[in-house]
């Protein structure tokens, strides 16, 4: 099998808007300073595992159209071998730091939890080389407890403890690799976490047992030294009806109920943000406000289709917002840009793995340098900042003063007659100063 599958492809280059080559780089310049950091370090883009290289290409109506060299036959350890040589030679062709896996990506397929654990230990051995050849880090780990039928009526939310017991084994040793690859994050998608009906489902259990659940993660965490962000991926439905992890407030709540919330942080997905009623924007800004912002899965979905599409992102107006929000919670620490994107089904050749790659990039990328110049401009925040400046008031800080009580705000409104002045919020004038840009 041939592990060379990108070998006629150069690696990846900023050539500049002007460049006619479409394998170059129009806006990513990774060491170009953009707000007092280099762009490699702003965004810390990732490429992932399942969509590129485990996903053949199938849908609900079709078999898979990719014909990867490693899709030919099972996926056993020699296919699984060139799948992860291909991934991190892919990744160093685009010149971005990392990539991201569950573990049955990286791993050849094995029934039984002995057989399992030693296929993915065999895997991990390989990254850790891989990772050193190519001089590629991972940004995150996760184990998949969605795909294999022992988990579909969940897994940390089953009714049947043996399920929780396997999820765990397999979180256990998914978070070692990960600590062990010097991963940054540890992911925890809650894929089947949820239901499909009432009629059969004890949701005070399930939230019991999913507490349990991340508790001891985190205790776990702890146990074996691993310094890296755990992360909740929210995501209101899809495969399940009724997904826990509806969106960042949900998950706020949660962890809060059980003492979390300074464990844990989000992961946010542009199109699961748009599936759950929200902008990508509001779940990052909703994130900043929580203090819970962890991470980002970049991708885009489809205007006018309900679902997940995955699609990799492709206008920069969308991202110069979520771009925006990010450099307003700090920028990421531990987070990074995963493409959690796939090519479309048609698209079956291997360059059209960079097509997408690249596009991702440089629509994020040309976003940054947007958004660079709004916060340059400074108007919209000075707007935004004055429309709250009251609040540093004399009646603002009367409000928040410890022991003030309703009443006496109360009083105050009486006492001085208050009369608030409308206004206005802007909106129009606001949109313009985004597209001056
Ligand atoms: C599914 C999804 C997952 C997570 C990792 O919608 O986004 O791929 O990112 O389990
Ligand atoms: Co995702």
């Amino acid at each position: 099998m041939s592990a060379d599958y990108f070998a006629e492809f150069a690696p990846v280059r900023y050539e500049g808007a002007d460049t006619v080559n479409d394998l170059a780089y129009r806006w990513y310049d990774k060491d170009r300073i953009v707000l007092g950091k280099r762009m490699e370090d702003h965004l810390r883009f990732a490429v992932c595992m399942w969509h590129t290289f485990c996903w053949p290409g199938s849908d609900v109506f079709g078999a898979g159209t990719f014909s990867r060299p490693w899709h030919a036959g099972a996926n056993d350890a020699s296919a699984a071998r060139a799948k992860r040589e291909a991934a991190l030679a892919f990744v160093e062709k685009l010149d971005v730091p990392f990539y991201c896996f569950h573990d049955v990506d990286v791993m050849a397929d094995a029934e039984g939890i002995g057989a399992f654990r030693k296929s993915f230990a065999e895997a991990v051995d390989h990254l850790e080389a891989l990772q050193h050849q190519h001089g590629r880090k991972l940004l995150w780990g996760t184990a998949n407890l969605f795909s294999h039928p022992r988990y579909m009526a969940g897994a940390a939310t089953n009714p049947d403890p043996e399920v929780w017991a396997w999820a765990a084994s397999q979180v256990r040793d998914a978070l070692e690799a990960t600590h062990r690859l010097g991963g940054a994050n540890y992911v925890l998608w809650g894929g089947r976490e949820g239901y499909d009906t009432i009629l059969n489902t004890e949701v005070g259990t399930e939230l019991d047992n999913f507490g349990r659940f991340l508790s001891l993660v985190v205790d776990h965490k702890h146990r074996i030294g691993f310094t890296g962000t755990i992360l909740i991926e929210p995501k209101p439905h899809e495969p399940t009806k009724h997904q826990y992890d509806f969106d960042t407030q949900t998950v706020y709540g949660f962890l809060k109920r059980f003492g979390l919330e300074d464990e844990v942080k989000v992961n946010i997905e542009a199109n699961h943000a748009t599936l759950s009623g929200h902008t990508f924007e509001h779940e990052l800004a909703m994130a900043r406000a929580l203090g819970i912002f962890g991470s980002i899965d970049a991708n885009r979905g489809d205007h006018q289709n309900g679902w997940d599409t995955d699609q990799f992102p492709n206008s920069v107006e969308e991202l110069t917002l979520a771009v925006l929000e990010l450099i307003r919670a700090g920028g990421f620490t531990t987070g990074g840009f995963n493409f959690d994107a796939k090519v479309r089904r048609q698209s079956i050749d291997a360059v059209d793995l960079f097509h997408g790659h690249i596009g991702g990039i440089d629509t994020i990328a040309h976003a940054l340098i947007t958004a660079e110049a709004i916060i340059g401009d400074g108007r919209l925040d000075s707007f935004r900042a004055e429309r709250y400046a009251d609040w540093q008031g004399a009646l603002g800080r009367s409000i928040h003063a410890p022991g003030a009580t309703l009443a006496q705000i109360a009083d105050i409104a009486i006492d001085r007659d208050l009369a608030p002045v409308r206004k206005s919020g802007r909106q129009e004038w606001c949109e313009n100063q985004i597209n001056r840009f």
